[in-house]
């Protein structure tokens, strides 16, 4: 096992990484933006060292800065978390150059994911279902066009290197499809530096469903079942639970053995999630797959038992996992509210200090947050506050539960979105469980 780790993350996700590695007897190291001093991560880790100025192009994802550090430490691995750099190919690979552990799937993985293109081959050589799409990057209008017509309408234009929705242009039409191919073209060259795109059939009202996996480094594969995420805003997910309330048993097994087929596959190594739309006819196809570990795992770990961080290191150190399939068990029902700083109606973010804190808690009730009472949160990073997390036997009972502890959630001298969530959980549609994708449209 590793003796030293450093964290090169900040918030909750640095302190859930602590709380594994203090469990497997590991030394940790924080690295903190100038932003970032009076963070709790950085105050909590055996050691930390600043990395840069507040903006998070010199810090947390200067590829450099965090080299250093990890030599200045004399760390042996290095955990990026979620976001920054935890699905850069570039940052995996000088890890994997300067000899040291990366804790996460190898660069050439993260790379064949990361490009859109390259995944959905990969999945459908796997057997594993795709919409109908164009089958490679498309260069010209009129290859577009020939594809359109064996794709159909609606259809939608993805770039090859996007994901989390950026570059998606809808077309509804034959007449629109030039303009939008060269719209997309444009907006996923500036923002990737890459301008390929494709063009897959679109799916109506769908929902995002996920599943989860672990592989070691000797062959084995496992799935923790599935998570609901189609509760979200602009990408979003706001809240997740575990199981889905459309997933009997059979369509886990047949999602999780299609997800552990992709990744024997490719060989793919660590945890990880495969993402899958879900159509009204319970149809599920392949999306893309995320190489890290998700801002959600907490609803996974909540109804298995398992600790998918510990899990995590446990296969970077090359340890075999110590449960097969047929040991994991998805018990009773897991909910999490991701709690934003944001004006509750109008999503701006709202930065600024917490003048008075109190944390909901009782059985069945976890909170992973690195806020704490006196605490600025700054305006450079993402608004995640808190998750909140509830288990409960039934659905109707963690709903229940989840309602009271968002009640009992008390923040002051900023804005979050309780409000909001605390209306979710009396919603209608959300209590049936007939939710989509659009539902946060809907919803006011
Ligand atoms: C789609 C889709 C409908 N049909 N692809 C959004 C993020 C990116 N990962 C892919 N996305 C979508 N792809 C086809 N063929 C709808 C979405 C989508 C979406 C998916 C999951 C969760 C929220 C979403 C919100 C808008 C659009």
């Amino acid at each position: 096992m590793f003796s030293k780790v450093l964290i090169a993350n900040r918030g909750e996700i640095a302190l859930r990484i602590m709380r594994a590695c203090k469990e497997l007897d590991i030394k940790t190291v924080a690295v903190y933006s100038e932003a970032d001093r009076e963070s709790l991560h950085a105050k909590s880790a055996d050691g930390a060292i600043c990395i840069g100025p507040a903006k998070s192009s010199e810090s947390y994802l200067n590829i450099s800065s965090i080299i250093s550090a990890v030599e200045v430490v004399d760390a042996e691995a290095v955990h990026p978390g979620y976001g920054f750099l935890a699905e850069s190919a570039a940052f995996a690979e000088v890890c994997e150059k300067c000899g040291l552990k990366f804790i996460g799937p190898s660069s050439q993985i993260i790379r064949l994911m990361g490009n859109k293109i390259q995944a959905k081959k990969e999945a459908e050589k796997a057997n594993v279902p795709v919409l109908p799409w164009s089958g490679c990057g498309l260069t010209d209008e009129k290859e577009a066009l020939e594809v359109s017509k064996k794709v159909g309408f609606p259809l939608i234009i993805k770039a090859s290197c996007g994901g989390g929705g950026r570059g998606m242009r809808l077309v509804h039409t034959q007449a629109s499809l030039g303009s939008a191919f060269h719209m997309a073209g444009r907006e996923a060259r500036s923002a990737f530096g890459d301008g390929e795109v494709f063009i897959e059939r679109y799916c109506e009202r769908p929902r995002h469903i996920e599943i989860q996996i672990m592989a070691d480094e000797h062959g084995n594969i496992v799935h923790l079942g599935e998570r609901e995420c189609s509760i979200q805003r602009r990408h979003q997910k706001i809240i997740e639970e575990s199981p889905s309330p459309v997933v009997d048993e059979k369509l886990r097994d047949k999602m999780g053995e299609a997800a552990v087929r992709l990744c024997k596959a490719i060989g793919y190594t660590n945890i990880g999630t495969v993402e899958f739309l879900v159509d009204k006819d319970k149809n599920f196809y392949f999306m893309e797959m995320n190489a890290r570990v998700q801002v959600e795992h907490p609803a996974t770990e909540m109804t298995t038992g398992i600790d998918i961080l510990k899990e995590q290191i446990n296969i970077s150190a090359g340890r075999r996992l110590p449960f097969k399939q047929e040991d994991i068990r998805m018990e009773g029902h897991s909910i999490e509210c991701r709690i934003n700083a944001e004006d509750p109606k109008t999503f701006v973010p709202s930065p600024g200090k917490i003048t008075a804190l109190y944390l909901p808690g009782g059985p069945g009730v976890r909170v992973d947050t690195a806020i704490y009472c006196n605490y600025t949160v700054p305006s450079q990073y993402d608004p995640l506050l808190a998750k909140l997390i509830v288990h409960a036997s039934t659905r109707r009972e963690a709903i229940k539960k989840m309602s009271g502890a968002l009640e009992e959630f008390a923040i002051s001298g900023i804005q979050t979105n309780i409000p909001l969530l605390i209306e979710v959980m009396k919603d209608h549609d959300f209590i049936a469980g007939t939710i989509d994708i659009d539902f946060l449209s809907r919803f006011s």
